[in-house]
């Protein structure tokens, strides 16, 4: 009888650890903001009359670090280093209901945030250090433009998107 008394307080012990962990473990992740790296977009063909600046995806990921964000867009042309590309990165802080935009651009052959840049043919890419964004902000998405003066192709704003949370 002692031994199973034993047993059964052993198991009564053990569930006054375990459940409130677990509840707790599932409430940490289900409601744990995380930022939005991961981003894809696809923009009309042909919606601008010059190629060079006529955006036809865009995207970005996370570095395997996690230190920065890699931003891409793809035109229909080539990348022309006479024009404009714009890069947003968009966040959110928990208590705002309102997007802080984080912009870039590459104009005159260079990033005027000093960005890492690369160029292959249709493809500029960006290199955003995540060190930049304020602690309490969570990226939400991204939006691109690219503009000749005369024209501009611009992807729609993201900026009443809502924070990812990590669920599992
Ligand atoms: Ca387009």
């Amino acid at each position: 009888m002692i031994k199973r008394n034993k047993i059964i307080l052993g198991i009564i012990l053990l569930s006054s650890i375990l459940v409130p962990s677990v509840s707790f473990g599932i409430y940490a992740c289900g409601n744990t903001p995380v930022h939005r790296i991961n981003n894809r977009g696809i923009d009309p063909v042909g919606d601008v009359s010059n190629p060079d600046i006529d955006i036809v995806e865009y995207r970005s990921h996370g570095s395997s670090d996690g230190s920065t964000m890699i931003v891409e867009i793809n035109v229909l042309g080539k990348i022309n280093e006479s024009y404009s590309y714009r890069f947003t990165v968009v966040a959110k802080t928990l208590s705002d209901t309102t997007g802080h935009i984080y912009s870039f651009l590459f104009n005159d052959g260079e990033c005027d945030e000093g960005f890492i840049t690369e160029i292959e043919n249709s493809t500029i890419r960006m290199i955003f250090p995540m060190s930049r964004l304020s602690p309490t902000d969570y990226v939400i998405g991204i939006e691109v433009l690219a503009t000749d003066i005369f024209e501009r192709d611009l992807t729609p704003e993201v900026r009443n998107a809502s924070i990812a949370h990590l669920y599992w």
